[in-house]
């Protein structure tokens, strides 16, 4: 009988040293609203969560969108766990205290509860993302510091992904590692460990109708992704295939099974360009290193950017290592 490995187990048999307990529980809670959310998608179909946070559903009830479902479910498996001394979220203003009545822990979540809004109502696949850092100050109870820190700094990172079937996949620094529900039995069990980019990459992931509206680099790269004849690039051309979902969890994923990039350049009016650093580029650059791949703005590695607001946006450019370094060379000249 081949060995069942469940995403309990595996944590507790992987834990970095410095997890006494308090880490681990918190990737279990994690797990477990993905379980949740995933289950509230399937249970209640289109007719009874899809559409607009207000609406009222047949039997009179005020409907809750899907994401702020999400959020809410997040917020309150972790506020009181006496885990975590700060928590932001993609879809909070503000950065979210530990109230004052539970005691504080030593972590910081930062996440981005369901990622890919414009996919939500039209059943296509979406995704949870998360980070989890140290919190700087043990002693003080969570301050903005603790959470605008360097994607470097991060411990663990992982994202949900609801697709045709509902994967968890995270790091803690020490490879990638996927599991898929068995939702018959409730259980996330170990499908993908250690996750590579695997060469040659197959696909480039790209919103081509904000084409107008990138630098020249941008532009080039582009052509050189497609493999085009002209206009003459300095350097051969590659030739991938193009696919594009819109929710970046879904094309990451994809493109870490099968190899390729996700690209979601500067545009000429809009330089920090749209994907939040501390949700979703910073998470996910942590992953694709693990992974052998990279991130970068297009100038650096999102590794290293020190995010100075909780909604900061970064240009990104994020898979196999040698497309994104080609994506630096081509905005070199920008
Ligand atoms: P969305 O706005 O639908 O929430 O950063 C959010 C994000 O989705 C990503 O998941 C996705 O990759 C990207 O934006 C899609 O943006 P475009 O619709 O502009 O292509």
């Amino acid at each position: 009988m081949p060995r069942i490995e469940t995403i309990e187990r595996f944590i507790l048999e992987n834990q970095p040293e410095y997890a006494q307990g308090e880490f681990t529980y918190l990737l279990y809670d994690i797990a477990l609203a993905a379980k949740l959310i995933a289950h509230k998608m399937k249970r209640a179909g289109l007719a009874d969560i899809l559409g607009q946070a207000g609406n009222v559903n047949v039997q009179g009830e005020e409907q809750q969108k899907l994401d702020i479902y999400a959020d809410e479910l997040l917020f309150q498996l972790n506020d009181h766990t006496g885990r975590l001394c700060a928590m932001a979220s993609e879809e909070r203003e503000e950065m979210i205290e530990i109230p004052e009545p539970y005691k504080k822990g030593s972590y910081v979540l930062v996440y981005d509860p369901l990622d890919g809004s414009s996919n939500i109502d039209v059943n296509v696949s979406i995704g949870t993302i998360f980070g989890i850092y140290r919190c700087v100050d043990w002693d003080q109870r969570g301050r903005l510091e603790d959470v605008l820190q360097k994607p470097k700094d991060l411990v663990a990172a992982g994202y949900v992904l609801y697709g045709s079937s509902t994967m968890f996949v995270y790091t803690t620094g020490d490879g990638v590692h996927g599991f898929t529900l068995d939702s018959d039995v409730g259980e996330f069990l170990l499908s993908h460990p250690n996750m590579r980019f695997p060469s040659p990459p197959k696909y480039y992931s790209v919103n081509e109708s904000y084409y107008d509206e990138w630098t020249p680099g941008a532009q080039s790269y582009y052509h050189w992704l497609q493999g085009r004849k002209e206009p003459k690039l300095s350097v051969n051309p590659t030739k991938l295939s193009s696919r594009y979902i819109g929710s970046l969890v879904a094309d990451f994923h994809r493109n870490l099974l099968r190899g390729g990039v996700f690209a979601y350049p500067a545009e000429m009016d809009k330089p920090e360009g749209k994907i939040r650093l501390l949700y979703e580029a910073g998470p996910l650059a942590f992953m694709a290193e693990q992974a052998g791949g990279y991130a970068s703005d297009g100038k650096q590695s999102i590794m290293d950017i020190t995010p100075e607001d909780l909604h900061q946006r970064v240009p990104l450019y994020i898979g196999n290592r040698d497309l994104v370094r080609m994506a630096e060379a081509f905005l070199r000249n920008d």
